[in-house]
């Protein structure tokens, strides 16, 4: 049936034989699979994630974090592959009733402290460590601005122009169209807030600029969809000078490595117990 003759039926159906790449993923109900409980390393913070644009943001605020001598941000990441379904266990749930990566268990605390979504989690480490956002209320309000901006911007760029330009099955035009004009009407915010100010919220880099850069620096560089010359990225000119500041961090070079099933070998660290796993566990030098 062609999308144009499709009629939603009266009542949706799930259509359990429709199995897709997602369909350990794509579930309409919520709660855990299976029974499994999670492993936990020795660090004050136990890490339960992916490097997606969400995962990231979250291991390059650890590690910018203990790169300013926060050593109580030291923390095990621990990989939860999405694609088999291990956000559905019992123990993932227990910390994340929403089954999605990134997830933190705090067991500095007493009791632990489960944290989720990922602009909660980059707020709770700020607040909790006293780093990368303002203590003025102005300041600080003006980065939460950008922080909720990016909550509620992403997903159009990653569930929708994401998903209908690169990962659906089928091109349809119509959602490619909707989605490249809201991604680029929002790049154009940016670009407009960068010809302006160093970072997103002012002069001082902040968790703002640590949540946006995964998903919209990746983007304007091309390691996101391959869709820099479809969306014109050049033309973000301050976005780009942006963008390239902050990948030559090197907190961010190595958080963006974190938990990566996917791309160069040597751009892949599928669990970080210890600052040396980035010299010595990488995909291309693991059991050398
Ligand atoms: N709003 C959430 C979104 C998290 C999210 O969408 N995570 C995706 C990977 S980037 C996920 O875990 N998907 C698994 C699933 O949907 O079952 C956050 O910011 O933490």
């Amino acid at each position: 049936m062609s999308e144009q003759d499709y009629q939603p039926p009266k009542v949706w159906k799930w259509n359990q034989d429709n199995a897709s790449a997602w369909s350990k993923t794509n579930r309409p109900i919520a709660g855990p699979t299976h029974e499994k409980s999670l492993p936990q390393g020795e660090h004050p913070l136990q890490l339960y994630s992916l490097g997606t644009p969400n995962g990231q943001k979250v291991t390059i605020l650890l590690e910018e974090l203990l790169a300013v001598g926060v050593t109580a941000a030291e923390y095990d990441a621990h990989l939860i592959r999405i694609g088999e379904g291990d956000q559905f266990s019992s123990g993932f749930v227990e910390i994340n009733p929403n089954s999605k990566i990134p997830a933190l268990l705090d067991v500095s605390e007493t009791p632990p402290v489960r944290v989720f979504e990922s602009g909660a989690i980059l707020l709770y480490l700020a607040d909790k460590f006293g780093h990368f956002l303002p203590e003025d209320r102005a300041g600080r309000t003006e980065a939460l601005n950008w922080l909720f901006w990016l909550q509620g911007s992403a997903p159009y760029l990653g569930g929708g122009f994401g998903h209908f330009y690169h990962y659906a099955p089928v091109k349809i035009e119509y959602a490619i169209e909707r989605f490249t004009m809201e991604t680029k009407r929002q790049l154009d915010v940016l670009d407009r807030q960068l010809a302006e100010h160093r970072f997103i919220a002012g002069d001082e880099y902040t968790i703002a600029d640590i949540a946006i850069w995964p998903w919209y620096g990746n983007l304007v560089r091309n390691d996101q969809y391959g869709a820099a010359e479809f969306l014109d990225v050049g033309s973000y000119q301050h976005v780009q000078r942006w963008a390239e500041e902050i990948e030559n961090r090197p907190a961010v070079q190595r958080g963006r490595k974190v938990n990566r099933t996917w791309g160069e070998p040597s751009e892949q660290l599928h669990e970080r117990h210890d600052a040396a796993d980035f010299d010595t566990n990488t995909e291309d030098k693991r059991g050398k």
